[in-house]
């Protein structure tokens, strides 16, 4: 059972309590994370992506203080410790450098990226119910949920799009990870009951309805991490920006397979299969949309398996796991297609499939898969947002 936002924000205004007395939190908001249904490693080559928001949130709530000392707590039991960090704003405009524990870099990293600094002191509570390292964008919520929260102490003068960019740059400035703008733009703009065609160039998303009552949406966390995700998802973009390079384009969405296939005698094989699925996935992700538009599920789940196979086989970021329980949930009735999700070396799969066939779905896929998995059946929510304090 996913915990609640409102238990979330229960857990988290009870931990405020203990740590600083009587008096009650000003602001709590949230953040979701997200699931990719297509479009996968294409965000930082400036194509398309498909993701929807979740109901699984990152929830903050906190309060301004009058100096400029700031403590933080986290209650995720996956982060590591400490679980409290205080540290001084700097007034002088010098940076708030990365360290330990790893969960406050994506605080102290969203403070750094603020567009209205200085913000004042302030103490703050986290509760979430995104997994950790579970492939669900549980860092892009931290984030977001902490710019929205800095938000409520002093507004900023941006838009969405400029907000979900800052919360990109935290990423890549504290985190290190050179991620694309997928993951922070749908848990800021995500939109309940649709699914967000997102233009990684143009940053300019379409809403594309996903509420269909005989459509079920399902997650399955393989609860493996494998310890190559983060060196192998930058060498990843580099050797996207090579291929680009050698094609001669600012970037592999300006390029086409004749442009590869021609240029295929200068490019390693390595090079030339990793441009290949970054060509082609950005073209499924637009097929794709098109195909939820028209409610054509088969095709979409053709789509989606393509997508996996090709991870697998070209971009080579999928794991015997991911792979264990795509296979397992297609062999069964109902089911329109399955793929792994997120940057990949274990994570979640995410699969399309008729309701009718949701509990025969988790029973064989439990049966087959060699680990233990967790599933989540979800639905397409909204993006970050202030929360009534009653
Ligand atoms: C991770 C990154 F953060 C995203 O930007 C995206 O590149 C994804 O991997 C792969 O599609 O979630």
């Amino acid at each position: 059972m996913t915990t609640s936002v409102c238990e979330l924000v229960a857990e988290a205004r009870r931990v405020y309590g203990q740590l600083f007395g009587e008096e009650a939190p000003q602001v709590a908001v949230c953040a979701p994370g997200r699931v990719n249904l297509i479009g996968e490693h294409t965000d930082y080559n400036q194509g398309y992506v498909l993701p929807m928001a979740l109901p699984l949130v990152t929830v903050v709530v906190g309060s301004r203080t009058s100096g400029q000392d700031v403590t933080v707590v986290t209650t995720t039991e996956d982060a590591d410790e400490p679980r409290r960090v205080d540290f001084i704003l700097p007034s002088d405009g010098s940076s708030l450098d990365p360290g330990s524990p790893n969960w406050a870099n994506y605080v102290k990293g969203v403070v750094q990226h603020y567009r209205a600094p200085p913000v004042s002191g302030f103490r703050a509570v986290i509760a979430s119910s995104v997994p950790v390292g579970g492939g669900l964008s549980s860092s892009a919520s931290l984030e977001v949920a902490f710019y929205t929260f800095l938000q409520q102490l002093k507004p900023d003068d941006g838009d969405k799009v400029s907000k979900a960019v800052a919360c990109q740059q935290a990423e890549h400035t504290h985190a290190g990870v050179p991620c694309g703008i997928m993951d922070q733009f749908v848990s800021v703009l995500g939109r309940e009951q649709h699914a967000l065609l997102i233009d990684c160039r143009s940053l300019e998303a379409t809403p594309v309805p996903l509420a269909d009552p005989g459509l079920v949406i399902l997650i399955t966390n393989s609860n493996v991490k494998h310890s190559l995700a983060g060196s192998e998802y930058a060498l990843r973009r580099r050797q996207c920006e090579e291929a680009a390079s050698v094609l001669g384009k600012a970037s592999l969405r300006d390029a086409t397979m004749k442009d590869l296939d021609e240029a295929r005698d200068r490019l390693d094989d390595i090079t030339y299969r990793r441009a290949c699925h970054v060509i082609q996935e950005i073209e499924r992700t637009v097929q794709a949309a098109e195909a939820l538009r028209r409610e054509a599920y088969k095709e979409f789940g053709r789509l989606m398996v393509e997508s996996h196979n090709s991870l697998r086989d070209l971009y080579e970021v999928s794991c015997r796991e991911l792979d264990e329980l795509v296979s397992a949930a297609l062999e069964v009735e109902g089911v329109f297609g399955s793929r792994m999700t997120g940057g990949g070396f274990g994570g979640c799969t995410v699969t399309l499939l008729q309701a009718q066939a949701v509990d025969r779905t988790m029973l064989h896929i439990k049966e087959r898969y060699s680990g233990t998995p967790t599933f989540y059946v979800t639905v397409p929510s909204d993006g970050a947002r202030v929360l009534r304090l009653s």
